[in-house]
């Protein structure tokens, strides 16, 4: 990709943070510097210059993105997480250190509870700059160890090559699969080759599933109906661990695990609930005024830049980098009470 040669101007009432750190200085600094794996500005940025409704607007090629484009990068993860570049991340994946009845037990609120996390293998660029080749290679890599996982966890790995569409999109609308066509992806070259190399592997149950070369080479999910949050967090610890011990993920003492987009940083953990809010939803200001309380992110059903349907939405937590897995699912615990609380004085 071609070097930029002047500081990009962004559309009125862009708010991404890129907009914002992106200033002359830093423009400076970095308009003429790539890693070794060639990745530049351009494609650091691209995403969010064409996609002006961006939230954040950058994406990383590799591990070493973080530091040779330190100068954006930083502020804008110190914006996102409030996470400081002398800080260093900490993790706690144990279970037992989660405090986390059911918020729900009658099933009035909550439809279902899914966790994530996302991981990249330390010795690949990460997908925005990863070849053709290689990519096959970490789909190798990901399956081998996903057919040694025994019990509960077992199951099997679909490549979206070759995949029935109708099946596809019946994944991908039960809230299974991830999407096709992604625009922010597809801007930051995460999208390159499509659909080659790319599937899902899940058990029978399709409680524990992964998402193999979307955004980051793996998405680690373990989700179920209803709201027993320690149960889906106790199963994707343990589904974690195992293939940790068969697979190298890319991390840092300072960011934690590494990923593609700078908002998955750390703990690279997205937990969330689906929830029915009728009387809440229907006072909006009241509800984002919970959730900010709470650091918590709103967002449609079908996943973000997605809208809502039938006042259902899906509530996770915002930070990923400076807390802990067990940080990250005890705000979403306390927000979800705090929500059907509020839900219920209407
Ligand atoms: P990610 O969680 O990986 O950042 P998205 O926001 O795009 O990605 O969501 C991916 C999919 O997971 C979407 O289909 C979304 O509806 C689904 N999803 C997210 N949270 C839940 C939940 N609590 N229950 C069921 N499905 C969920
Ligand atoms: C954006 O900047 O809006 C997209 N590139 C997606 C960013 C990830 N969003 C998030 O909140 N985790």
């Amino acid at each position: 990709m071609k070097n930029l040669n002047k500081l990009p101007t962004f559309a009125n009432g862009c708010d991404s943070l890129l907009s914002k750190h992106l200033t002359d200085t830093v423009f400076a600094e970095l308009k003429d510097k790539h890693t070794r794996n060639g990745f530049d500005l351009q494609q650091v940025i691209n995403s969010g210059l064409i996609n002006t409704d961006s939230s954040i607007g950058v994406y990383a090629g590799d591990k070493a993105s973080y530091s040779t484009f330190s100068a954006l990068f930083d502020p804008i993860i110190e914006s996102y997480h409030g996470f400081k570049k002398t800080e260093q991340h900490q993790s706690n994946f144990n279970p037992n250190d989660l405090d986390a009845p059911n918020p729900d037990p009658e099933n009035n609120y909550i439809i279902s509870t899914r966790i994530r996390v996302a991981r990249n293998l330390s010795a690949l660029p990460l997908g925005s700059a990863i070849s053709k080749r290689q990519r096959k290679i970490v789909e190798r890599l990901i399956v081998v160890a996903l057919n040694k996982l025994q019990g509960k966890l077992a199951g099997t790995y679909f490549p979206l090559q070759g995949m029935i569409e109708a099946e596809r999109v019946k994944l991908v609308a039960d809230h299974f699969l991830f999407k096709a066509g992604d625009r922010f992806l597809e801007a930051a070259g995460l999208n390159r080759e499509w659909p080659e190399g790319r599937g899902i592997f899940h058990n029978d149950e399709k409680t524990f599933l992964v998402w193999v070369n979307e955004e980051d080479q793996l998405r680690m999910i373990s989700m179920q109906m209803g709201g027993d949050i320690k149960a889906v967090f106790s199963r994707l610890s343990t589904a974690v661990a195992e293939l940790e011990t068969a697979l190298r993920f890319s991390k840092s003492d300072h960011l934690g695990y590494i990923t593609s987009c700078p908002s998955n940083l750390g703990t690279a953990m997205r937990a969330s609930v689906h929830i029915k809010l009728p009387r809440l939803s229907k006072n909006m200001p009241e509800f984002e005024k919970i959730a900010k309380q709470y650091q918590l992110q709103i967002r449609g059903i079908h996943g973000e830049h997605s809208e809502s349907q039938g006042s259902t939405y899906d509530i996770s937590n915002r930070r990923r980098l400076g807390v802990t897995e067990v940080e990250c699912v005890q705000v979403l615990h306390a927000g979800v009470l705090a929500l059907i609380n509020r839900e219920k004085l209407f």
